[in-house]
């Protein structure tokens, strides 16, 4: 039987490279976000490419009940899920902390960090169960570092690093690996979001140099995935060649 992976925001970006990726190497594919013509494009993509099963399932991470609703009654042929990607998130805004935007907050808080505790929630059960598994959070350099006006968004991604050796800590007695991999700036959808559809903005963020693409970081996937069963790659930071920190960039 094929192992089962459920990806957290495949509509795009990190999510949809990983998705593709995955679909390549024989997962069964449960892939969610909000965009349900997104999902069944993907569906229907993977479909014609791979012989692999693929389950879109549309709803907003923010919401424990559509959560629990799509997630917590799978059919049966579903439920085993042997690898779970978090890796929905956003950023929203670049406000410095006296001029922050509380809606632009509460997005963040509700979906990077909420949302990936809701998801991990209704999912660790039956990997605790099968006393197998391993869950991947992407976490970000922001997780490590803080920039101007990246607070909020850096204090989700801070989280995120934290859930991720608590979940390692407290999943250990059942065998279940978690692994943290965390992307410098990646050529996504995530500025477009970041800067509220502003493209010009956004496509300046990743001008005079070569950042990382989706699927840089779909290849890590691959690789933490791909170790023995004995090795738990628990942490990764993954930076293009022309990022050093959070903020400094060689670029020309
Ligand atoms: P994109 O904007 O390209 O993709 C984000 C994905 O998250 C989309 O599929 C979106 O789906 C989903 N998503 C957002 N909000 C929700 C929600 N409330 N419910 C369900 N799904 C949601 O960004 P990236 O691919 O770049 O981002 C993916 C992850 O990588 C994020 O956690 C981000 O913080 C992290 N990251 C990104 C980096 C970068 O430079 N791009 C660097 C480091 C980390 P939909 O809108 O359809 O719901
Ligand atoms: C996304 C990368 O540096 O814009 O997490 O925060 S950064």
């Amino acid at each position: 039987m094929k192992k089962i992976a459920l990806i957290t925001g495949a509509t795009a970006g990190l999510g949809r490279a990983i998705a593709l990726r995955l679909a390549r190497e024989g997962y069964d594919l449960i892939l969610t976000g909000r965009r349900a013509g997104r999902l069944d494009e993907l569906a229907q993509q993977i479909g014609q490419t791979c012989p692999v099963r693929v389950l879109p399932l549309a709803f907003d991470v923010r919401s424990y009940d559509q959560v629990t609703t799509h997630l917590g009654s799978l059919p049966e042929d579903w439920r085993d899920i042997d690898v779970l990607v978090n890796n929905a998130g956003l950023a929203v805004g670049l406000s410095p902390i006296h001029q922050g935007v509380i809606d632009d907050w509460e997005r963040m808080i509700d979906t990077n960090i909420k949302g990936l505790l809701y998801v991990t929630r209704t999912v660790s059960p039956g990997m605790v169960a099968r006393r197998s598994g391993h869950i991947i959070n992407i976490g970000s350099i922001a997780g490590r570092q803080v920039y101007p006006g990246g607070n909020v968004y850096c204090a989700t991604k801070h989280a995120v690093g934290a859930l991720s050796q608590a979940m390692r800590i407290d999943l250990l007695p059942h065998h279940i690996k978690v692994t943290l991999i965390a992307p410098g700036a990646v050529q996504t959808e995530f500025s477009l979001v970041r800067f509220k559809g502003d493209e010009a903005r956004a496509a300046s963020v990743y001008e005079g140099f070569e950042p990382l693409a989706a699927e840089d970081i779909a290849d890590a996937v691959v690789y933490v995935l791909s170790a023995p069963d004995h090795v738990d790659v628990q942490d990764l930071l993954i930076m293009s060649k022309a990022q050093a920190t959070g903020t400094l960039f060689e670029k020309g």
